[in-house]
C-alpha cells in the first residue's frame, strides 16, 4: 500500500460523492501517481463500507475488462472486478433514469449464480461450472465518474469498475448440456442489431471470467459463497445510451432482456 488509511477513506468519499450527485471528476491516479492496486481496492472497499452503511446491500460481484472488444473501446487490458448492489438492480424491461447518470453506457453479459462456494488460487473452468446454479443473459449499465469515461486501470478498480445499474433476466438455466463457449450473444439498441458474439470473447469462456475472479479474490484471502451472482464482464465494446433509447440481449438458449432509459 503506498497511500495512508486517511487519503484512502477520502479519495473514497470523493468518488462516492461524484456517484450520487452525477457529476463528472478527474482521475484520481492524477493527483496519486503512486498509488497501488492494493490500494485501488482499499479504495473500492471504503466505497462498499459507505453504501452499506446508507442501507446498500451487496447483491453480487461483477468482472469486467474481460474481452476484446472492451479492451479496444477501454485501452486497458487487465481483468478488473467491483461488487453490485440491492439498490442498483433493474428489474428485466425497467426503465433506468438517466438523470441519476452522467454519461451512461450499456454491456450485454452473461450472469452465473452458484450454487456452492468457490475459492482457492487454482480454480478452474470445470471448478465453476460444477458449482454454478444458472446462467442467464444480464446487461450492465457501467456510468464512469471520470472525465470523458477515461481511466487507467487503478483508477477504474477504485471507482467500482464504473458499476452503476444492472439486469439478469431472459430463461436462467443451468450450464449442463449448454455449449456455454459458442454460445451467441446478440447486443441490439433501438431495435438495429450493434454486436454479436459468441461468449468465448470473455476470456475464451465465460466461466474462465468466474474462475479468474475466485483465483484474484483467493489473493486477498477471499472467496464466493453459495448463491452469489458474478456477471462476468462486456462480451462486445459498450454502447453509449441516451434518454428514449431501449438497449436488449438476446442469448442462445438463454433467451432475451431489454431496459429502457428515460
Ligand atoms: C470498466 C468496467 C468494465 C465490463 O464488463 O467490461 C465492465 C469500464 O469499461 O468502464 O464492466
Ligand atoms: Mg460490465
Amino acid at each position: 500500500m503506498a497511500l495512508a488509511s486517511s487519503v484512502i477513506e477520502q479519495l473514497a468519499g470523493h468518488l462516492d460523492a461524484a456517484e450520487l450527485e452525477a457529476r463528472e471528476v478527474v482521475k484520481i491516479t492524477d493527483a496519486y501517481p503512486d498509488m497501488d492496486w492494493d490500494d485501488a481496492y482499499a479504495i473500492q472497499d471504503a466505497i462498499r463500507r459507505r453504501k452499506e452503511a446508507r442501507g446498500c446491500k451487496i447483491a453480487g460481484l461483477k468482472m469486467g475488462l474481460t474481452s476484446r472488444g472492451k479492451w479496444d473501446q477501454m485501452g486497458v487490458r487487465e481483468p478488473v472486478y467491483g461488487f453490485l448492489t440491492d439498490q442498483a438492480a433493474v428489474p428485466n424491461g425497467g426503465a433506468v433514469d438517466m438523470s441519476a447518470l452522467i454519461h451512461p453506457k450499456v454491456e450485454a453479459e452473461v450472469a452465473f449464480v452458484l450454487k456452492a462456494p468457490l475459492e482457492g488460487g487454482d480454480c478452474s473452468i470445470d471448478q465453476v461450472l460444477e458449482a454454478t446454479d444458472v446462467v442467464m443473459p444480464a446487461l450492465e449499465v457501467i456510468d464512469s465518474r471520470y472525465l470523458n469515461f477515461k481511466f487507467d486501470i487503478k483508477s477504474v478498480i477504485a471507482d467500482n469498475t464504473s458499476a452503476a445499474r444492472y439486469m439478469v433476466g431472459g430463461a436462467p438455466r443451468s450450464p449442463k448440456g449448454l455449449d456455454l463457449r459458442n454460445l451467441g450473444i446478440v447486443l441490439a439498441k433501438n431495435g438495429e442489431v450493434v454486436a454479436t458474439v459468441a461468449a468465448s470473447e470473455v476470456l475464451g469462456h465465460p466461466a474462465e471470467s468466474v474462475a479468474t475472479l475466485v483465483r484474484m479474490l483467493a489473493r486477498r484471502g477471499q472467496g464466493l459463497s453459495a448463491g452469489t451472482l458474478v456477471l462476468t464482464g462486456g462480451a462486445t465494446a459498450a454502447v453509449a445510451v441516451g434518454r428514449g433509447d431501449t438497449v436488449e440481449v438476446r442469448c442462445q438458449d438463454l433467451g432475451t432482456a431489454f431496459l429502457r432509459f428515460v
